[in-house]
């Protein structure tokens, strides 16, 4: 298929590099983050020229790669991050992991050495394509410059059809060097790749009949849903059947979590209501979802009695965990939008099971096991406090994007997410260091979005650098550290599982960095914030600021634990609400 209009220059001489910058504008790229070095420079010569493409000069490609991830999350639109050779492309294998493992469209552009110099372990030379191999969904060594346009064409088209991810183009300096005649609209011919994106009429009747009569149905869904965009079409499934509906770690959005079908968050650190409903469920319809360990607990005793039906755009994904009574290979947005009306016509016909008392049964696991929090003897400021108060100040038309750890959980469950594509996080890598670059590219994508990055202390000081790139380029996020000194998360598992025995978790983070005057060093406005008493007020201070990037170091009690939590390997019919506490189910609950 050709990709797009005949672009500017058509049929014009010029350099690889020229045609490489050439490609990119053509499919619409308007901002790259990236560092140059001695392979990729042939490309910084010409877009520098670019009136299209903005490019954001991060100080860590770990950074461009994550704030590639955050555009693309924020806008829809894949992301691109650029690199050199050897270190700068391997600095970008994080982010590209990252991407892999949440389904995130992006396109990572690195230089190579020239052709003659590959592998002669020549300066600065790395196998990127094969490094990238497992991690990518695709990738490609560029070494004929008269390849380049197709091959950007391909790799943009990979990044954001079927099931998203990310894509590698490594170019070798030559390539970009010599000179070409650019060519733009270029046919696509990838004959092993055809998404399957409508699905089978005769799988969505088959998922309606059992939607239909089942007595204890549960709405699972996953990300893909969010990557579908189709948020609508669940919502009106969702009516429709009148089944509860729990959001996954990388859903969270897909679905208003004030909506009262809405039972929450499943897996390792879910509620209660959403854990337990999967577990007694006798149908799960699971949407973009992959049945993740985090999920599931200890995959044999998961929702042990009910039957499954899998929907997703990736045909690996379906019986991969969990064997799918009936699958569905498609994209969520069609795949959805059929059920609908054939479940219409289930009821229609007078098949439609009673859910009155699955119902009951769920608003009582609702009602008796909230999500809550024990104050600190000592009085000290709670980071579970700090977090509600930020999501309700803030409100949901926000962006939140948060590091990974205990701060990370919390945001998931104590911030109400109204709105898809408002909640950013690495659900998949559980990469610390996310939050700070993803936030800057969720801001550069969406400067009009008040964006808040959620980060521990911990993650805050791998990838920090990048405040240096919000103030000078003017990308003002906010960032609130929830310092507790320590790597919390790890520390909770010692405090579970390894008799309080804290090896190597403290980090002295309320005295080293001072992370106000670490702000203020970096140009941003530095704040912080000790006690309750002053939450609302500083957080108030931080959104008054829209100049310039915010910092609000939160010291906060350092014991502070997630609940409810499964413990990793145990069956999700283990769950604690509390340190040694099971729910006391009432008789009825069986
Ligand atoms: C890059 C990376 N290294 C190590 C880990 C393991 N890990 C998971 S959570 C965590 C602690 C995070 O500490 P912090 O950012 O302070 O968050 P907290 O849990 O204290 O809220 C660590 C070390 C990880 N997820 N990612
Ligand atoms: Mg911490």
């Amino acid at each position: 298929m050709p990709q797009g209009q005949p672009a500017r220059d058509n049929g014009t001489t010029m350099s690889g590099a020229a045609s490489l910058i050439r490609s990119l504008e053509a499919v619409g790229v308007d901002t790259v983050f990236g560092i140059p070095g001695g392979a990729i420079l042939p490309a910084y010569d010409p877009m520098f020229d670019s009136q299209q493409i903005r490019h954001i000069l991060v100080r860590h490609e770990q950074g461009a790669g994550h704030a590639a991830e955050g555009y693309a999350l924020a806008t829809g639109k894949p992301g691109v991050c650029m690199a050199t050779s050897g270190p700068g492309a391997t600095n970008l294998v994080t982010p590209i992991a990252d991407a892999h493992m949440d389904s995130v469209p992006m396109v990572a552009v690195t230089g190579q050495v020239a052709s003659a110099a590959i592998g002669t372990d020549a300066f600065q030379e790395a196998d990127i394509r094969g490094i990238s191999m497992p991690i990518t969904k695709h990738n490609y060594l560029v070494t004929d410059p008269a390849e380049i346009p197709r091959t950007i064409a391909e790799a943009f088209h990979i990044a954001t059809t079927g099931r998203p991810g990310p894509v590698l183009v490594d170019v070798a300096k030559d390539a970009m060097q010599a000179m070409t005649t650019f060519r733009w609209p270029v046919e696509l011919d990838l004959p092993g790749y055809r998404p399957v994106t409508r699905p089978h009429a005769k799988q969505v009747r088959e998922a309606a009949r059992l939607m239909a009569s089942a007595k204890r149905p549960v709405l699972y869904v996953g990300g893909g849903v969010l990557r579908a965009r189709a948020w609508a079409e669940l919502r009106r499934l969702a009516e429709v059947t009148g089944f509860p509906v729990v959001t996954t770690l990388t859903a969270r959005g897909a679905f208003p979590d004030s909506h009262q079908q809405h039972l929450g968050m499943p897996g390792m650190h879910g509620g209660v209501a959403a854990v337990t409903a999967l577990q007694k469920a006798d149908l799960l319809i699971a949407l973009g979802a992959r049945f993740d360990d985090r999920v599931t607990g200890k995959l044999s005793s998961f929702a042990p009695n009910a039957a499954v039906i899998h929907a997703d755009i990736d045909p690996a994904e379906i019986s991969k965990n969990r064997v799918a009574d009936v699958p569905i290979v498609g994209d969520c947005k069609e795949v959805i939008a059929e059920l609908i009306p054939a479940i219409e016509a289930e009821f229609a016909a007078g098949t439609r099971a009673d859910l009155t008392g699955w119902w009951r049964q769920l608003d009582q696991w609702r009602d008796n096991f909230p999500l809550g929090y024990t104050p600190a003897e000592n009085g000290e400021l709670m980071p579970q406090y700090v977090i509600e108060r930020l999501g309700k100040l803030i409100g949901p038309d926000a962006i939140y994007v948060a590091g990974v750890g205990q701060h990370q959980m919390w945001a998931s469950q104590f911030i109400s997410y109204e709105n898809p594509n408002t909640w950013l996080n690495s659900g998949g890598a559980g990469t610390m260091g996310y939050a700070v670059p993803a936030a800057m590219g969720a801001k550069a994508g969406r400067p009009e979005a008040t964006v808040w990055a959620i980060d521990g202390d911990g993650c805050f000081q791998m990838t920090n650098q990048e405040l240096a790139t919000c103030a000078i380029e003017g990308i003002p996020i906010k960032v609130a550290v929830i310092n507790n000194e320590s790597l919390g998360m790890v520390r909770q598992w010692q405090t579970l599982f390894y008799e309080g025995r804290y090896s190597n978790t403290d980090l002295g983070s309320r005295r080293i960095p001072d992370f106000a005057k670490l702000a203020e060093a970096y140009g941003c406005v530095g704040l912080r914030c000790d006690t309750a008493e002053e939450v609302d007020a500083t957080i108030e201070k931080a959104m008054a600021v829209d100049d310039r990037p915010v910092v609000v170091d939160f010291g906060v009690h350092r014991d502070a634990m997630v609940w409810p939590m499964v413990a990793a390997g145990t069956s999700n019919d283990e769950i604690q609400i509390a340190r040694g506490m099971a729910p006391e189910w009432d008789r009825s609950d069986d």
